[in-house]
């Protein structure tokens, strides 16, 4: 090897290794002073163009994905980063609904972006869920808390993916690393993504970090616990309350597409009062054919949380509790997945399993039985 090849070929190691090192180091190091100086360092050298950089979540957004948007829009901003949150779908009741109580504005709809757009992705880490446009887009940052999808880690300059209850607990451990002050608005976005995505913590998907989050901003917010259980039941009531829609609107009122080797695959993830279960999976199986031609899918999954009257009747801020999940499919090979997963069908397109699992937590598992 000659030496000029040489002395190139040891700078795009010694580049690469260092660029690694910032991102693994920002992602998962806490200590604060020095993560501060690197996540600020890291953003300083980003392609940030002369054009406002787009922040969205996962297209037919859910509370956390349109809130994250925000949160972090607002983060970079404060960092003096022309940044605008938007949506790449229409969101949901329960996002109304926290917005009016909370008075913030959601982010207007965008369903495209040009090619070379300035792009920060939060709660998603697949293309299937992007705005369109994405893969011609420049991706800068990508703030997530689900396991890595087809979105790389290794090909986008900043990352901070973390397996906590909601990304809005990520973007607050953002604010308080890199000093920025917490104002009531953001307050209020970042606790309205935790609320929605751990149930008030009460989902197995929430820890520790996630209860920190919960503790300072509702106590920024005055809020007292019996408050948040109040605004928690609402919120869950508005994300189950299906009146009046259709029903191919009530599956993608929580739902995301996925691409997993080679297999296109759609998942809705729905709530529903057990004494009316039997009637609401018929419909939801009726309309899964219908979302699989929509989404050009070839598999059709969705979980639905199973919610049964509280055994302890005085606790009126919490009058259902989960009690399981149904677990429906469609589409060839969807049977055998599902019974790997979750054992033998109750009947055809339909499981029913006392674990209580997330979308995000099934979602690997077909991941490893798909060929
Ligand atoms: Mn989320």
């Amino acid at each position: 090897m000659n030496n000029k090849k040489y002395i190139f070929h040891f700078w795009c190691v010694a580049l690469t290794l260092c660029g690694i090192a910032f991102v693994s180091s920002c992602s998962t190091d806490h200590d604060e002073s020095s993560s501060a100086g690197e996540c600020r360092a890291v953003f300083k050298t980003l392609d940030w163009g002369t054009d406002t950089c787009f922040v969205y979540g996962h297209k037919t957004p859910d509370v956390d994905a349109v809130t994250s948007a925000l949160s972090y829009a607002k983060l970079m901003r404060a960092l003096g980063y022309n940044c605008k949150a938007k949506v790449s779908s229409k969101t949901n009741r329960e996002t109304a609904y926290i917005a009016q109580l909370f008075g913030f504005d959601v982010p207007e709809l965008k369903e495209a972006v040009e090619p070379r757009t300035r792009l920060i992705l939060t709660d998603h880490s697949d293309y299937a869920q992007c705005v369109d446009g994405a893969r011609e887009a420049v991706i800068l940052q990508k703030i997530d808390h689900h396991t890595e999808g087809d979105i790389s880690d290794a090909g986008i300059p900043y990352v901070r993916r973390e397996m906590v209850g909601s990304t809005n607990t990520i973007i607050f451990e953002m604010y308080r690393e890199l000093g920025v002050s917490i104002d009531r608005e953001a307050a209020c976005i970042m606790l309205a993504g935790i609320l929605s995505d751990t149930r008030n913590l009460s989902k197995s998907t929430a820890c520790g970090i996630d209860s920190v989050a919960w503790m300072a901003l509702t106590g920024q917010l005055g809020l007292s616990a019996d408050s948040v259980a109040k605004i928690n039941l609402a919120m869950e009531e508005a994300a189950s309350s299906y009146d009046g829609m259709s029903d191919m609107d009530i599956f993608e009122s929580d739902y995301k597409n996925y691409d997993i080797k080679g297999h296109r695959l759609g998942f809705g993830s729905l709530t529903y009062k057990q004494a009316q279960m039997d009637a609401f999976i018929d419909k939801m199986l009726a309309v899964m054919p219908k979302v699989m031609e929509k989404n050009n899918l070839e598999m059709v999954f969705a979980k639905i949380d199973n919610m049964v009257p509280n055994p302890d009747s005085t606790q009126t801020l919490k009058p259902y509790v989960q009690d399981g999940i149904y677990f429906i499919y469609y589409g060839a090979g969807t049977k055998e997945i599902a019974e790997t997963i979750f054992g033998a069908s109750l009947r055809e397109g339909v499981i029913y399993s006392s674990e209580e699992l997330s979308r995000k937590q099934i979602v690997p598992k077909i991941q490893n039985i798909l060929k």
